[in-house]
C-alpha cells in the first residue's frame, strides 16, 4: 500500500478548529506499550478480515467493522482502566473493546453465534457485552445508549468513585435528540463522562455536511455548561491519546465531562450489507487509505527507531495465526439451543418477601397518599432508592403530590427534578439501575411517555435479555394514566397494552389505595423494570380509599384479587374499571338476583390467567371490562385466552366492554360517550344473562 510519510499528512482536524490538542510525545511511552497497542490494532483489523471471510463462506451472517477507527479507540482504551471504568460503546468499537480486555474468541463467538458469545447468540455481532469489564450491552438503536451512559456517569459520582465513563457514537448519531439531551444534562451534573464522537464522515451513505449543523459537531456543542471539547485526528494514535489523557483526568477529578470529536476514516463499507462504491468515488477511498491508522503507527514506530519493520511483521504474522487458531476453536463450540431464546426475559429470582403479612387496618387514606407513603417507607428502608422526574422535588412534590416531602426528608441527592425530557428521565434511570441504584421515576402523564419510547423499547426492556443476564434494569416507572377527568386527548391515555406487548416489563395497575401501596412496595423490590400505572381519577376518589396497610405489607405480582365471589357471571377488570364491575354486581344482586364474580387483576404482567379461567369455568359467562380502546386493547388478550382455554365451559360469547375507537375528547358528553360507562356494563350483563 502506498503510504505518504506521516509527517507529510495533513491533520484531519480542520485548520481553523478551536479545540485542537497537542499530540502526546512518542517518547512518553515504553516500547512494550506501543507494541501492545500496535498488536491490538492489528488484531482488530485481522478480525474484520476474518469475519468478512467467514461471511463469504456462509458461516457468519453480518459484519460491521472497525477498520480505520483503531487509533482513536486504542487511545481511549489505553487511558481507561478495564474493570474499573465503565464503557457504553457502539457497534464500531471492536478495537476499543479488545483494548479493554474482550478476547478475539469472544468476538468471534458473537460473529458465529456460539454459546461462548457473552450474549449467547441473542445479539447481532459487535453488540459488545461484558459485566466483568463493565462494558454495557450495546443496543442496535443509534443513540439509545447515550442517556444510560449519562446515568452510569451520574451513578459513579453519586457513589463518590473516581470512575470514568466512556460513551461513544458515530457522527450520524449526533443528530439524534438523545445526543442533545445528553449534552444538556451531562455538564449540569458534572458527570464524569467522556463522550467520543467517531466522525468517519458518513452515516451509512449520508455525509456529515448533510447531517450536522455547522458541518461539525464540536462547533455545534459549544455553549453546553462544563463541557470541555477536544477535536482530534482519530487516525493518529498520539493526537487522540492527548485528548483522552485530559478527558480522563477531568473525569477522575470531578471537573466534568468532555467531548472528544475524533475525525476518523471508514475503510470498509458501512456493514456487510452495504456497498460504498455506490456513494463514494474511487479517489476519495484511495485518499482515505493514506490515513490508515495502523500504517501511521507502524511508520512512527519505525521512523522513531522504536521498532524495526521485521518486528512489526512478526507481530502481524503472530496475530494472523492467533485469529486462525481462535476461529478453529470457536467453530468447535456449540450453538445455543432453541430454548435458550426463552431465557432471561425476566429475572429468574423472586425477591425474598413475605406477602400480605397483615391485613390493611390503618387509617383510611386516598390512593395518592398511599403511593406517597410507600415511597417514604421504601426510601427509608433502602438508600439506593432514588426518585426523580419533572416537578417531583422540593415543595411541589409532583403535579399530583405523590412525591411530596421526599426531598425534604431524603435530600436533593435522592429526590430531584430532571430536565423536562422523558428520554433523559428513563435513560438515566437505566444507567443508575446498572450502577445498583433503585430509581423510581415519575412520568408526569402517560400521554407524555412517548418521547422516551426509544429508551423503553430498545434499551430498558431488553437489557437483561440481550446481555444474557449480565445486566439488569430494576426500576419503577410511575405513570399517571386514564380518563374520566376531562383531560382531553393528551391527559387521558391508557398505555398498558403497548407495554404489555414489550417483553421485559412487569405492569401493575391498582384499583385502590391499599393495593397501590402494597404493589408499589413490591415493585421497588423486583429486579425487573416495572410500569406502575396509576389512574389519576382514583388518586383522591372516595371509593378508592382504603385502610392503610403497614410498612411491611407487600402484594405479589401475578395474583389477582377476587373482589367479590359469584356464581352466574364473571367480570374481569383492573384499574378504574373495578369499581364499575362492583357497581354492576351490587345492582344485579338486588335487581335480578344475579350473582356476579368480580376479579381485579392488580397486575397485567404477569397475568393471573388461572384465576380468570377457573372463574369462567364456574360462572360460564364473562365480561372483560377495560378502559382502553376495545380494539387491540389488553382485554382482547384476556378474551382470547378465555376462548382458548375455557371454550367448552362458556354458555355465552366472551364480551368486552371498553372504549370506542377514538382519541379521548375533552367535552364531558363526548368523553363519557366514548369511555365505558356503568350503563355499558349493565347492557353487557343484560345481554349475557339473557343469552
Ligand atoms: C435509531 C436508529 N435509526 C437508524 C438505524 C439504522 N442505522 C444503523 S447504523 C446507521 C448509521 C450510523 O452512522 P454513524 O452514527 O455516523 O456511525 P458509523 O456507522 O458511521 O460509525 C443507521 C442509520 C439505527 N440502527 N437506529
Ligand atoms: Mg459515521
Amino acid at each position: 500500500m502506498s503510504v505518504v510519510t506521516v509527517e507529510k499528512l495533513e491533520s484531519l482536524v480542520p485548520s481553523d478548529s478551536k479545540f485542537k490538542v497537542r499530540s502526546t510525545s512518542i517518547k512518553k511511552f515504553k516500547k512494550e506499550e506501543l507494541l501492545e497497542t500496535f498488536r491490538t490494532m492489528v488484531l482488530s483489523r485481522r478480525l474484520d478480515d476474518k469475519m468478512l471471510n467467514l461471511l463469504k463462506q456462509g458461516k457468519g451472517f453480518f459484519h460491521i467493522g472497525s477498520s480505520g477507527h483503531e487509533a482513536v479507540q486504542l487511545a481511549a482504551a489505553r487511558n481507561l482502566i478495564s474493570g474499573k471504568d465503565w464503557s457504553l460503546p457502539y457497534y464500531r468499537d471492536m478495537a476499543y473493546t479488545l483494548g479493554m480486555g474482550l478476547t478475539s474468541r469472544q468476538l468471534l463467538s458473537a460473529h458465529l453465534s456460539r454459546i461462548t458469545d457473552t450474549s449467547r447468540g441473542k445479539q447481532m455481532p459487535s453488540h459488545f457485552n461484558s459485566r466483568e469489564k463493565k462494558i454495557v450491552s450495546v443496543s442496535s438503536a443509534i443513540g439509545a445508549h447515550l442517556l444510560p451512559g449519562l446515568g452510569v456517569a451520574q451513578g459513579s459520582s453519586m457513589k463518590g468513585t473516581d470512575e470514568a465513563v466512556y460513551i461513544s457514537c458515530g457522527d450520524g448519531a449526533t443528530s439524534e435528540g438523545s445526543f442533545f439531551e445528553l449534552l444538556n444534562w451531562v455538564g449540569r451534573s458534572k458527570a464524569p463522562a467522556i463522550i467520543v464522537v467517531q466522525d468517519n464522515g458518513y452515516a451509512i451513505s449520508v455525509p456529515v455536511k448533510d447531517q450536522t449543523s455547522n458541518g461539525s459537531i464540536s462547533k455545534t456543542a459549544v455553549g453546553f455548561e462544563n463541557l470541555e471539547i477536544f477535536e482530534v485526528d482519530g487516525t493518529d494514535f498520539f493526537n487522540s491519546y492527548a485528548a483522552f489523557e485530559k478527558a480522563v483526568k477531568r473525569a477522575r477529578s470531578g471537573d466534568g465531562p468532555s467531548l472528544v470529536h475524533s475525525h476518523t476514516i471508514r475503510l470498509l463499507p458501512h456493514s456487510s450489507s452495504d456497498d460504498q462504491k455506490k456513494y463514494r468515488d474511487a479517489g476519495e477511498l484511495e485518499k482515505e487509505h493514506l490515513y490508515d491508522p495502523i500504517e501511521r503507527l507502524a511508520q512512527r514506530l519505525i521512523s522513531s527507531g522504536i521498532a524495526k519493520e521485521e518486528e512489526l511483521n512478526d507481530i502481524r504474522k503472530e496475530i494472523k495465526d492467533q485469529v486462525d487458531e481462535d476461529t478453529r476453536w470457536v467453530l468447535e463450540q456449540d450453538q445455543p439451543k432453541p430454548e435458550d431464546a426463552l431465557t432471561y426475559v425476566f429475572s429468574d429470582k423472586d425477591p425474598d418477601l413475605e406477602y400480605e403479612k397483615s391485613k390493611p387496618a390503618g387509617n383510611p387514606i386516598v390512593m395518592v397518599d398511599a403511593i406517597n407513603h410507600a415511597l417514604h417507607e421504601e426510601m427509608e428502608r433502602d438508600e439506593k432508592v432514588i426518585v426523580f422526574g419533572e416537578d417531583v422535588a422540593e415543595m411541589k412534590g409532583g403535579v399530583f403530590t405523590a412525591t411530596k416531602g421526599l426531598t425534604e426528608k431524603f435530600g436533593r441527592q435522592r429526590c430531584y427534578n430532571s430536565p423536562l425530557a422523558e428520554a433523559s428521565i428513563l435513560g438515566t434511570a437505566c444507567g443508575l439501575a446498572i450502577q445498583g441504584f433503585r430509581p423510581v421515576v415519575e412520568i408526569q402523564f402517560g400521554d407524555y411517555i412517548w418521547p422516551g419510547m426509544q429508551q423503553l423499547r430498545n434499551q430498558i426492556s431488553t437489557l437483561r435479555y440481550r446481555s444474557h443476564n449480565q445486566y439488569e434494569c430494576p426500576m419503577v416507572i410511575r405513570v399517571p394514566i386514564g380518563g374520566y377527568i376531562h383531560g382531553g386527548l393528551c391527559h387521558s391515555q391508557n398505555i398498558e397494552s403497548i407495554f404489555a406487548h414489550m417483553p421485559g416489563y412487569k405492569i401493575a395497575m391498582p384499583s385502590n389505595a391499599a393495593d397501590a401501596k402494597g404493589l408499589l412496595k413490591t415493585a421497588i423490590m423486583l429486579d425487573d423494570p416495572v410500569m406502575f400505572l396509576e389512574h389519576k381519577g382514583l388518586y383522591r376518589q372516595g371509593f378508592s380509599r382504603a385502610p392503610e396497610p403497614d410498612a411491611d405489607y407487600y402484594l405479589p405480582f401475578g395474583k389477582a384479587n377476587v373482589v367479590r365471589e359469584g356464581s352466574d357471571l364473571t367480570i374481569v377488570a383492573y384499574g378504574a374499571m373495578v369499581q364499575k364491575a362492583v357497581n354492576a354486581a351490587k345492582k344485579y344482586a338486588s335487581k335480578e338476583n344475579v350473582d356476579i364474580e368480580v376479579i381485579d387483576l392488580r397486575t397485567i404482567v404477569p397475568l393471573d390467567s388461572e384465576t380468570i379461567i377457573n372463574s369462567v369455568k364456574k360462572t360460564n359467562r364473562v365480561i372483560v371490562l377495560y378502559e382502553d380502546l376495545e380494539f387491540i386493547g389488553f382485554g382482547a388478550e384476556i378474551a382470547s385466552q378465555i376462548a382458548d382455554k375455557a371454550f367448552e365451559y362458556l354458555d355465552a360469547p366472551v364480551m368486552r366492554v371498553a372504549a370506542k375507537y377514538t382519541p379521548i375528547p375533552f367535552a364531558a358528553q363526548m368523553e363519557n360517550f366514548i369511555l365505558p360507562s356503568d350503563e355499558d356494563v349493565e347492557k353487557a350483563v343484560d345481554r349475557l344473562i339473557h343469552y
